[in-house]
């Protein structure tokens, strides 16, 4: 991810977090969950919101995901990172659920999170100790995180499906899924790349890719959610060619807990 209005708060350090710095963070309880709001385009309401999770360094401050999402990719500590990011998004969700604000939350999963059946038994697990609803939890995954091994990972998203949790297609139109993939994927979302949205006023192409994506959601029976929309003339004319769902920040950026029950009243 690029610019981020929040990211001028960073500290002027420039950290390199190490394996071992991240190891600590996450047994140290260091990592925080940030909500971008999603709205309904028909009802303009709250339909959900994305976690985005960010370091809270004792000495560095806030530090953002493209510091250290890398990391724990390479070194395996993805698998424990997600466990921590899943884990405080469900008790969020009670913690809401018991305010009757209960919210969906799309949670990004690395292609990692999905070579083996941890997650499916996880996130089982977590649901029935807290009681939620799977139906409220949404796994957000790249297209290249998921169509560069579909054989193997659509077991693991269909063990995910059958048990109610939704999946999502973040980043689309920027890999390179087959339609038949696409079509065997039992997706219920497809997150337009804010690449395309951002652009599609002015640039004919981004216009025409965005029109195939919401085409393509209703013929495969997904919800099509465009992210990066940063303003109203964006905004009018994804409703205009009914895209279902949007985020960005025009709507909102994204929030700490406390800034997002003090922004909730108005939707
Ligand atoms: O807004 P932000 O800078 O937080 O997000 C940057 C990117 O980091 C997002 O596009 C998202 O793909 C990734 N990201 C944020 N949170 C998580 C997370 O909990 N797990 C994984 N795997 N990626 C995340
Ligand atoms: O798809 P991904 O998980 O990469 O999306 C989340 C990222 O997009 C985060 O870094 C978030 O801060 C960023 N983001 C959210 N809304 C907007 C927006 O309207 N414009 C831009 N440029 N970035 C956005
Ligand atoms: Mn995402």
């Amino acid at each position: 991810a690029s610019s981020n209005n929040d990211k001028a708060s960073q500290g002027k350090f420039d950290f390199i977090p190490t394996e071992q710095d991240l190891r600590d963070a996450i047994d140290n309880k260091q990592l925080i969950l940030y909500y971008q709001p999603q709205i309904n385009m028909k009802t303009e309401c709250l339909h959900g919101a994305e976690v985005l999770v960010r370091w809270l360094h004792p000495e560095f401050g806030l530090i953002f995901p493209d510091k250290f999402i890398a990391l724990a990719e390479q070194t395996g500590l993805i698998e424990q990172l997600s466990e921590e990011v899943i884990h405080l998004a469900i008790k969020q969700s009670v913690h809401w659920q018991k305010l009757n604000r209960a919210t969906r939350l799309s949670i990004n999963i690395s292609a990692q999170n999905i070579t083996s059946l941890k997650l499916p038994e996880q996130l089982r697990m977590l649901v029935k100790k807290y009681e939620i609803d799977p139906s409220m939890i949404v796994l957000e995954l790249t297209e290249s995180a998921v169509m560069g091994h579909l054989t193997s990972s659509l077991d693991v998203l269909n063990r995910l499906r059958m048990k109610d949790f939704l999946l999502s297609i973040d980043d689309f139109g920027t890999g390179y899924s087959s339609l038949q993939q696409l079509y065997q994927a039992p997706f219920n979302e497809l997150k337009i790349d804010r690449a395309f949205t951002s652009k599609m006023l002015h640039d004919e192409e981004a216009m025409i890719i965005v029109k195939i994506c919401i085409m393509l959601g209703k013929m495969l029976n997904m919800k099509t959610l465009a992210e990066g929309v940063e303003t109203q003339v964006i905004m009018d004319e994804l409703q205009r060619l009914e895209c279902d769902l949007a985020q960005g920040y025009f709507i909102s950026k994204p929030l700490s807990f406390n800034q997002l029950m003090d922004w909730l009243p108005q939707y």
